[in-house]
């Protein structure tokens, strides 16, 4: 697990991202698709958008782009205690969207990314680091509730 100073890091520079939560899930669901395609194609409501542009302008992707960190921001606040934001979570992706934990993988790489391209002077090395333990630990949770409910992810 995180110790309290982790998990202060964590909640710290989360309190940073919410109040512009959509303009980061925007910008996370937009290189997420860039930089793995693969990842677009399960979304058939994303299939139509084909160019950058396209992608920047869709009212829909910023509205998955806030759901996803909407999300993701409640289980880290619970500080490990996520069992009831996780299982719902893991079993629609495990059941219905069949999302492996590799595209999992990515997309905290990429959550990390862009909090330090918009946030340099308040997500210092501590913090990253804090962050990285924290997705990790839900990207755990998530592949063990997989098997679970019969997905190998
Ligand atoms: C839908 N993803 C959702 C929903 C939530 C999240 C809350 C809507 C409710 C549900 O279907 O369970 C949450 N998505 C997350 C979180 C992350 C995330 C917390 O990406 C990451 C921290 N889901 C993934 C990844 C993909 C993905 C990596 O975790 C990438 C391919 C896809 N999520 C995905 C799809 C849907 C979804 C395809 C359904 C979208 C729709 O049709 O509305």
């Amino acid at each position: 697990g995180l110790s309290d100073d982790e998990w202060n890091h964590v909640l710290g520079i989360w309190a940073k991202v919410e109040p512009d939560l959509t303009a980061h899930g925007q910008e996370v669901i937009i290189r997420l698709f860039q930089l793995h395609p693969e990842t677009q194609e399960r979304f058939a409501k994303f299939k139509n958008l084909t160019t950058i542009d396209a992608l920047k302008s869709s009212e829909e992707v910023k509205k998955h782009g806030t759901t996803v960190l909407t999300a993701l921001g409640r289980i880290l606040k619970q500080k490990n205690n996520h069992e009831q934001e996780l299982k719902p979570l893991a079993e629609s992706h495990a059941t219905k969207h069949k999302i492996p934990v590799k595209y999992l993988e990515f997309i905290c790489e990429i959550i990390v990314k862009v909090i330090a391209e918009k946030h340099p002077s308040d997500f210092g090395a501590d913090s990253q680091a804090a962050m990285k333990k924290a997705l990790e630990l839900f990207r755990n949770d998530m592949a063990s509730k997989y098997k679970e409910f019969g997905f190998l992810g």
